[in-house]
């Protein structure tokens, strides 16, 4: 099995190998862990970085004294490890004040409250080195359709976040912010529900260039979508700030499997995506492969280290067999026979106009449509190489 080291760059949410298995149906299952025990185990394991909300690190409503000494202690670990924190997020959430929104709660006062604590936790990220910051906006929605007018708490999601931008210009963190979509749950319905309606409303912010996003696989595939061309997307808009990898099956409720351990050939081709590399030989995604999931309910300590450690291994796996798949003379074959090359050249030639292609009679007139519509495109065969690389079979 291959071996993770910090240059894979994989980062793990202490809410994750942290998550002590209480769900909507029974109580936990874990005790808690010790942050400073989160860090030693992920460097341990070959681990890049950490990431938190605020409140995973120092829990809600601790006297200053309690989170001096919680800080002291992470950074600590951190000193001594070399683990960065390359993202940090807020608890906009638990608490329920949040109950009905944070960014866009219809009390001007809890919209207050929500900035002051993402600005706080902001300056905490900040000062340990974050480069992104996260804002998944699990509350910001709705049961009620006539509970909120979606137009008015779009706006008022809009001065939040350009706000914040504002707020780290300013202190100069250079920080970029990252929105997180998801389609439901914990609300009926959640504002910005997909990848498309992130990036739409990043476009109508004071700053879009501060601002990406942070796709979650689970997330896209909760909604019944192609998490792969959503994040190509992001990538041809330069959005793709940063990404949550883990694993899920089908349009259920948010499962937040290790990454691989749901939709495998999505995983696979994600995976392809992401260690691609453009026509000039830059990286697709240089950002942390971040690994966002639940250990299962089931599983104790021993086997929390031993999933964080699957997330890793199975990215460097798909990433060996996604390199094989592309390298083979076989693969090239198949794509080459079913036209794929073509796509990268404009439907006009350089200098061509409107007016040269209303000329061209071999465009339209003497075209063979129904020779063109009949040419097979030989794609099963690609999809069955995919699948004998990804079993290794070959
Ligand atoms: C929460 C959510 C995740 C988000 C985290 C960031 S919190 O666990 O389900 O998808 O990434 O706020
Ligand atoms: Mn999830
Ligand atoms: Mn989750
Ligand atoms: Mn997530």
């Amino acid at each position: 099995m291959p071996t993770p080291t910090p240059a894979d760059k994989f980062s793990f949410g202490l809410w994750t190998m942290g998550w002590q298995a209480r769900d909507q149906f029974g109580d936990a299952t874990r005790g808690p862990l010790d942050p400073v025990e989160a860090v030693n185990r992920l460097a341990e394991a070959g681990a890049y970085g950490i990431t938190f909300h605020d409140d995973d690190l120092v829990p809600f409503g601790s006297a200053d004294a309690e989170r001096d000494s919680i800080l002291a202690a992470f950074k600590g670990a951190l000193e001594q490890t070399g683990l960065k924190v390359p993202m940090a997020t807020t608890n906009t959430f638990s608490h329920p004040v949040f109950k009905d929104g944070a960014f866009t709660a219809s009390e001007i006062d809890i919209r207050r409250y929500a900035l002051r604590k993402i600005m706080r936790n902001m300056d905490l990220a900040a000062e340990l080195g974050a480069e992104t910051y996260v804002m998944w906006g699990g509350r910001e929605g709705a049961e009620s359709d006539s509970s909120k007018d979606v137009r008015v708490a779009l706006q008022r999601y809009k001065e939040g976040v350009d706000l914040l931008c504002q707020y780290v210009v300013d202190k100069g963190y250079g920080m970029r912010l990252a929105i997180e979509p998801k389609p439901n749950e914990p609300r009926g319905d959640i504002l910005l529900p997909s990848i498309g309606h992130a990036i739409s409303f990043i476009s109508m912010l004071e700053r879009p260039e501060m601002v990406g996003i942070n796709p979650e696989v689970g997330h896209e595939q909760m909604a019944g979508l192609n998490m792969v061309h959503g994040v190509a997307q992001a990538l041809w808009q330069g959005k793709l700030f940063h990404v949550d990898l883990n694993g899920q099956t089908g349009p259920r409720y948010d499962q937040d499997f290790v990454f691989g351990h749901g939709d495998v050939k999505s995983a696979f081709f994600l995976v392809d995506l992401l260690e691609s590399t453009d026509a000039q030989g830059n990286p697709a995604y240089d950002g942390p492969r971040h690994f966002d999931y639940k250990p299962y309910r089931t599983d104790d300590y021993a086997d929390v280290w031993d999933s964080v450690r699957s997330n890793m291994v199975t990215y460097l796996m798909l990433k060996k067999r996604a390199a094989a798949f592309r390298a083979d003379p076989e693969v090239q074959e198949a794509l080459a026979a079913s036209g794929a090359d073509e796509l990268a050249k404009p439907a006009l030639a350089h200098g061509e106009t409107w007016q040269d292609l209303l000329a061209d009679r071999s465009a339209f007139e003497d075209y063979d449509v129904e020779a063109a519509g009949a040419k097979g495109k030989h794609y099963t065969r690609l999809d069955q190489l995919a699948l004998e690389h990804l079993t290794g079979f070959r």
